[in-house]
C-alpha cells in the first residue's frame, strides 16, 4: 500500500494502522514534514490482507492529528478493489472527512446525522418550501418490502422544494407530480423505490446520499428531465430506471457523484429516445449502461 500525503505542520506527526481492528496486523507510520499542506509526499507500507473485505483504518498517535490525506492506493499480487466507506465514521484532528477517494464530502447530503425522528400516518403532501430539519420521517405505513402501490412518505407537487430529509425505511419513498427541487437528502435504507417521477417533471435534486436500494433508486413512470448532482449510493439494483417497456421522453444526467455496487447498472430504459449521462464521477463495482438500447453515456 502507498499513502500520498501532505505535512505542512513542521514536525513529523506519528500515526499507525490497523487491519481489521488490529487482528490482522498494526502498523506503525509517519508523516513526514513535506514543507506545505499541498507538498505531497508517498510513504510505503506493507500489509497481509485476507480474503474478503478488510477494514483499514488510519489513527494518528499526535495530538496534532494526522497529515493531509490524499489517497490511498492497494496493490498486491491478488486482486484488490476498494469497498464502501459508507456507514464508517471517520474524523482526523479537527475537521472530519466522509471518506476516501472519490467518496468526498461534496457528494454527501449537508445533513451529516439524524436530528430527530418524525413519524408518517399519511403521506406528506409538499405544495411549496419544506424544510425537515435533518429530521427521518418514517412511515407508519408500508413495510420495506419490494411490495408495489405503496404509499409514498412525501408526495412534491409542481414547484415544491424539500430540503434537509432523511427518508425512512418504509413505504415508497418521494412521489414528484411536477417540477420539484431537493437538496440536502438522505436515504439509508431505501424503501421500495427512493424517488419516483409520476407526472412530467423536471426534477432537480442535490446532494443526497441513498443506500441499501434492493432494487431501484429513481424509478421514471413519466415524461422527465432529470439532474442528479453531488451524490453518495451505495449497494441498489440500479440507480436509474425508466419504466420497463415504455418510452417516455425522459433526458437525466448525473454529475459529480461517488456511485458504488449496483447489481444491474447505474442507467437501464427500454426506450431509444431516452438519454442517460454520467459525469465527473466514481462508479466501483457496476456497469453504467444496462444495454445499448438507449442513449447511454458516461465521461
Ligand atoms: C415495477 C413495476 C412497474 C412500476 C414500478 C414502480 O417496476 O413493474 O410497473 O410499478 O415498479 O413504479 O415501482
Ligand atoms: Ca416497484
Ligand atoms: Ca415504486
Amino acid at each position: 500500500m502507498a499513502i500520498r500525503y501532505a505535512n505542512g505542520g513542521g514536525a513529523a506527526r506519528a500515526a499507525h494502522l490497523t487491519v481489521n481492528d488490529g487482528g490482522n496486523g498494526q502498523h506503525s507510520l509517519t508523516f513526514e514534514n513535506t514543507g506545505a499542506w499541498t507538498a505531497w509526499q508517498t510513504v510505503p507500507l506493507q500489509l497481509d490482507l485476507v480474503q474478503g473485505v478488510n477494514i483499514l483504518q488510519l489513527i494518528s498517535d499526535s495530538s496534532e492529528g494526522l497529515a493531509n490525506i490524499d489517497h490511498l492506493v492497494v496493490s498486491g499480487a491478488e486482486q484488490v478493489s476498494a469497498g464502501s466507506c459508507a456507514g464508517v465514521d471517520s474524523s482526523s484532528g479537527s475537521t472530519s472527512s466522509g471518506g476516501l477517494g472519490g467518496d468526498d464530502n461534496s457528494r454527501r447530503s449537508a445533513c451529516t446525522s439524524v436530528q430527530g425522528t418524525e413519524f408518517v400516518n399519511s403521506t406528506i403532501r409538499v405544495a411549496g418550501p419544506f424544510d425537515g430539519g435533518c429530521r427521518e420521517y418514517v412511515a407508519t405505513f408500508g413495510d420495506g418490502s419490494q411490495q408495489e402501490g405503496q404509499d409514498p412518505v412525501f408526495r412534491l407537487e409542481r414547484g415544491s422544494s424539500l430540503t434537509n430529509v432523511f427518508v425512512g425505511p418504509n413505504g415508497d419513498g418521494i412521489h414528484v407530480h411536477g417540477d420539484a427541487t431537493l437538496t440536502n437528502i438522505t436515504w439509508r435504507d431505501v424503501a421500495e423505490d427512493a424517488l419516483t417521477v409520476k407526472s412530467e417533471a423536471n426534477v432537480t435534486i442535490r446532494n443526497f446520499e441513498a443506500y441499501k436500494a434492493a432494487d431501484k433508486v429513481f424509478q421514471l413512470n413519466a415524461k422527465t428531465t432529470f439532474l442528479a448532482q453531488n451524490c453518495t449510493v451505495v449497494d441498489m439494483g440500479k440507480m436509474f430506471r425508466e419504466n420497463g417497456g415504455k418510452c417516455y421522453p425522459a433526458n437525466v444526467t448525473v454529475e459529480n457523484c461517488h456511485l458504488d455496487r449496483a447489481s444491474d447498472a447505474i442507467f437501464r430504459s427500454d426506450c431509444g429516445s431516452t438519454v442517460m449521462t454520467l459525469r465527473n464521477s466514481t462508479v466501483l463495482n457496476a456497469k453504467v449502461c444496462y444495454s445499448n438500447s438507449f442513449q447511454c453515456h458516461s465521461n
